[in-house]
């Protein structure tokens, strides 16, 4: 697929903050004791997989001609492996402890990938069928919204450090998540308010915001990850 300059730009200026972040993200993972990196492994794995994505979009292999428009499915690919881990780091930091919780943990990851899947066949669609899979994705979306903003609830009974913590990435991955579906509807997917060019930047924007940004928030949080009621400490092998 042929991409004219201000895409390649945009996609190759994503790849190299994706990649700043996970250099910055692989190295506090090893300057973190063994005990405490759980949140580590899982938040560099985003970037990894977001700097992938973005490198086979600026090459011009994350993408095809879906009824005359750039489609860029390589999106979807990404979001697919990335948003389920921003998701359980989430749940990680919020619940003291898994125990009894995994049945939770495992219903938002779930919805969370339905989510994309649905979106990404919306992708591929024309017409009306695209809208009706674009709706069964906002549903899944709108059960997501509903267990962080629960999950919000039950950690404002909860001291220190994590309670902060939580309470702002909360806010910022609904505040940030809310805008995907709302430029996916302007953008060349739905209505075609907004050109392709504003559509990548809009995303790139959001990508890096979403991950490298909520990566730096939760992992330059030491005290909190390694408070002794944090999930940090709780996941131990055999728990
Ligand atoms: C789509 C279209 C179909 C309806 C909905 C969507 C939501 C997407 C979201 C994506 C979040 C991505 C993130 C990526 C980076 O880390 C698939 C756009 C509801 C919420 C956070």
């Amino acid at each position: 697929m042929v991409l004219d300059a201000t895409i390649q730009t945009v996609l190759w200026i994503g790849t190299a903050l994706m990649t700043i972040g996970l250099l910055v993200f692989v190295y506090w993972t090893y300057t973190t004791p063994e005990e405490n990196r759980n949140f580590y492994y899982a938040t560099s794995l985003v970037p990894l997989i977001a700097a992938s994505a973005y490198f086979a979009m600026a090459t011009g292999h994350g993408s095809i001609n879906v009824g005359g428009h750039i489609f860029f499915f390589a999106r979807y690919v990404d979001w697919v492996f990335t948003t389920p881990l921003l998701l359980l780091d989430l749940a990680l930091l919020a619940l003291p402890s898994t125990r009894g919780k995994l049945g939770l943990i495992g219903v938002l990851l779930g919805a969370d990938v339905y989510m994309i899947v649905t979106g990404l066949i919306a992708g591929f669609l024309t017409g009306l069928d695209k809208y009706v899979w674009f709706a069964t994705s906002t549903i899944a979306f709108l059960f997501i919204l509903y267990v962080l903003v629960r999950l919000l609830r039950e950690t404002r009974s909860r001291g220190g450090a994590v309670r902060g913590l939580f309470r702002n990435l909360a806010t910022l991955t609904i505040a940030l998540w809310l805008c995907y579906p709302v430029v996916w509807l302007l953008g060349t997917e739905g209505t075609g308010i907004l050109t392709i060019q504003v559509e990548v930047i809009l995303y790139a924007i959001l990508d890096v915001l979403a991950k490298v940004g909520f990566g730096f928030l939760l992992l330059s949080n030491r005290a909190a990850l390694s408070e002794p009621n944090s999930a940090s400490a709780h996941v131990v092998v055999g728990d």
